[in-house]
């Protein structure tokens, strides 16, 4: 008989982790509370733009593997992944694991499996989700449960999340062995048991490394800029040694999971992280230091003064503009008195966004590259150039040639250069 799993919660991770155990012998439902989503599941439509995703999908739910819903139905293993946002205060909100473990609660029972993916602060299994299974009057002891926190890479997640490893924090050695089993139906990488606290913390340290160092990039950045030396060839020679990998400086950092995590740890702990908060605090006050920058390049002329932005999202190549820095930036520039054109064609409804790359350049007095989709390379700047009102360029992610761009007559700008 198929083994029945329930995923609560469809969004970046949850959809594709119901596709997958979908598609590797699970009869799986999808459970979401936006009815919108659900419906327009029920009838074939995959809004995904995550490579392969839309075809994994469609192929589950017209076998009958995949159903949806948003209602939680009876079976033997729950999955939840939804999302873990911010308070105003920077807190980790739980309202939205609370809600998915109350909508399991009627239906789970003695020998089924509950797994948590969300990112959690640390002490979450142990301080709230057992004593809520507790109190709802269910014997522990009878369940399997764990925390199996995600690792995937947006862009990359159909193949990152058969080929990462995986911890496995589990509430016992039974519960941590049971949840292996189930996640090697799929998963070619090591699965990692651990205690449900280590792995809450891994979780967030990974993302916190990443931080860390485009905060430490993004400081050399503007080290650089003011020794007046190209941080680019910097970074370069420096990740020639063989211990050393110095990240990439840009507008900001974005996303639902970098600008996050770190201040699940923050709360946590907030005498020893104090490194952790300033890396955020930097990173968050990228968008500021280019708008500084843009005034520099056009001289505080803010009347009528059109700018020409490439790129919204909070990343290259996906459409995903949660948490986006470029969004700040725009913010910023309208409050100032700026026009403000975007030209993103992962991004259809945004009120700045124009598809027509000419009209929005069409007198434009500076273009930003700021994001670095791989298809603006496609773009003709001389042409781009001839319709501007001035031909500047402010270039934050080093994505075109220096030279080839001033031998079309533009003033460029490269972010963390002389
Ligand atoms: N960024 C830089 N410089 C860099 C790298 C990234 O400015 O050198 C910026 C990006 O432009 C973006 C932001 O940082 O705005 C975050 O992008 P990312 O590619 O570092 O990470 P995410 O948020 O898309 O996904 C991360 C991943 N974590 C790690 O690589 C440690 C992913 O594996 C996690 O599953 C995901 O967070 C998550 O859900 O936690």
């Amino acid at each position: 008989m198929c083994i029945k799993l329930c995923v609560i919660g469809l969004g970046y991770i949850g959809l594709p982790t119901a596709a997958m155990f979908a598609s590797n012998g699970y009869k799986v439902v999808g459970v979401d509370i936006n009815e919108e989503l659900v419906v327009s599941l029920q009838k074939g439509t995959v809004y995904a733009n995550e490579p392969d995703l839309r075809q994994l999908v469609e192929e589950t739910l017209n076998l009958g593997n995949l159903i949806v819903s948003t209602i939680c139905e009876k079976a033997d293993i729950y999955i939840i992944t939804v999302p873990t946002p911010l308070t105003i205060d920077n807190k980790a909100n739980m309202c939205y694991v609370i809600q998915a473990l109350e909508n399991i609660l009627p239906y789970i029972e003695a020998g089924n499996t509950l797994i948590l993916e969300s990112t959690i602060g640390v002490g979450t299994m142990n301080d709230l989700v057992y004593p809520l299974l507790a109190q709802a009057g269910l014997n522990i002891e009878e369940l399997y449960i764990g925390y199996c926190p995600e690792r995937v890479l947006p862009g990359k997640i159909l193949n990152e999340l058969v080929y990462n490893s995986r911890l496995i924090g589990g509430m016992n050695r039974k519960s941590s062995e049971k949840i292996r089993d189930i996640y090697a139906s799929f998963v070619k990488g090591e699965l990692y048991i651990t205690e449900a606290k280590t792995a809450e913390i891994c979780k967030i340290m990974e993302n916190v490394y990443r931080d860390v160092n485009i905060a430490l990039a993004n400081e050399l950045m503007k080290a650089c800029e003011s020794l007046e030396i190209n941080v680019w060839d910097v970074i370069t020679l420096c990740n020639k040694h063989p211990r050393v990998n110095i990240h990439v400086p840009g507008p900001g950092v974005g996303g639902h999971c970098l600008t996050i995590d770190p201040w699940f740890l923050v709360e946590k702990c907030p005498s020893s992280t104090t490194l952790i908060k300033r890396a955020r605090q930097i990173n968050d006050n990228m968008p500021n230091y280019i708008f500084e920058k843009i005034e520099q390049i056009i001289g505080k002329q803010v009347q009528q003064t059109k700018i020409t932005l490439l790129g919204m999202t909070y990343k290259a190549n996906i459409e995903d503009i949660r948490e986006s820095p470029i969004i700040k930036l725009i913010e910023q520039l309208e409050y100032n008195g700026y026009e403000v054109v975007v030209v993103d064609p992962y991004v259809t409804s945004y009120k700045n966004i124009d598809k027509n790359i000419e009209r929005a350049c069409t007198n434009s007095s500076l273009l930003i590259l700021a994001v670095d989709h791989t298809c603006f390379k496609k773009l003709s700047l001389s042409e781009l150039g001839q319709v501007m009102k001035q031909k500047n360029i402010l270039d934050t992610r080093k994505y075109w040639d220096e030279e080839y761009v001033k031998t079309l007559g533009f003033q460029y700008t490269l972010l963390g250069d002389k």
